[in-house]
């Protein structure tokens, strides 16, 4: 299967507000399973399609240790947000090697499409629902960097400039972590 290309911030395609799917058929599903392959391949723990510049209200998850529980949300919507909230420090496969830390409601309920189209409710916490909402983010053009400082985030956005200029970031592999670099 063929690996999806994953934009990088800044890149204002990242921006872009994602459409409903109208029905989930083949070609909708086709996309799950490439973007499942691509998280997987790219060792993420979730994916948004906005992420491989297809503008559809779909994301991929797994957060489980074995990596053998998919999880495929179709047009989501988030039907409460608990008060008490939850840090945990974040990556995104769109701001490769930089990791922050980042506050969120820590209990969630969802409403979404499953996989076969069917409407379900569910409710989630720690890593997975952190992992919902960052994913919800990029369905409606949102980065976890616009959830930090303007100064951390600028200094992300040079480094990523440069390291393109430089031809660092083509291939995961040669990611290096600038973590304690920020
Ligand atoms: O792989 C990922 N890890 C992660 C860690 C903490 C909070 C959210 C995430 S999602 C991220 C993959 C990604 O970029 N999804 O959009
Ligand atoms: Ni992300």
């Amino acid at each position: 299967m063929k690996k999806l290309k994953v934009l990088h911030f800044p890149d204002p395609r990242l921006r872009k507000k994602a459409k409903p799917v109208e029905g989930v058929n083949e070609e909708i599903r086709s996309i799950v399973d490439q973007m499942f392959h691509t998280m997987y391949e790219e060792k993420g723990i979730g994916l948004a399609a906005t992420q491989v510049n297809i503008h559809k209200r779909i994301i991929v998850i797994d957060v489980s240790e074995k990596k053998d529980e998919k999880v495929c949300l179709i047009n989501p919507e988030i039907l409460f947000l608990s008060d008490e909230a939850e840090t945990m420090e974040e990556g995104c496969l769109s701001v490769p090697g930089f990791y922050e830390s980042v506050s969120r409601p820590s209990k969630i309920k969802v409403s979404t499409l499953d996989y076969n189209g069917n409407k379900i409710e569910f409710e989630a916490s720690g890593l997975l629902a952190t992992c919902i909402q960052h994913e919800i983010d990029h369905l409606n053009g949102k980065l976890f960097v616009d959830h930090i400082s303007s100064l951390k985030r600028n200094r992300i956005e040079k480094k990523i400039i440069k390291l393109k200029k430089e031809g660092v970031l083509t291939s995961r592999k040669n990611t290096p972590d600038y973590k304690s670099a920020v």
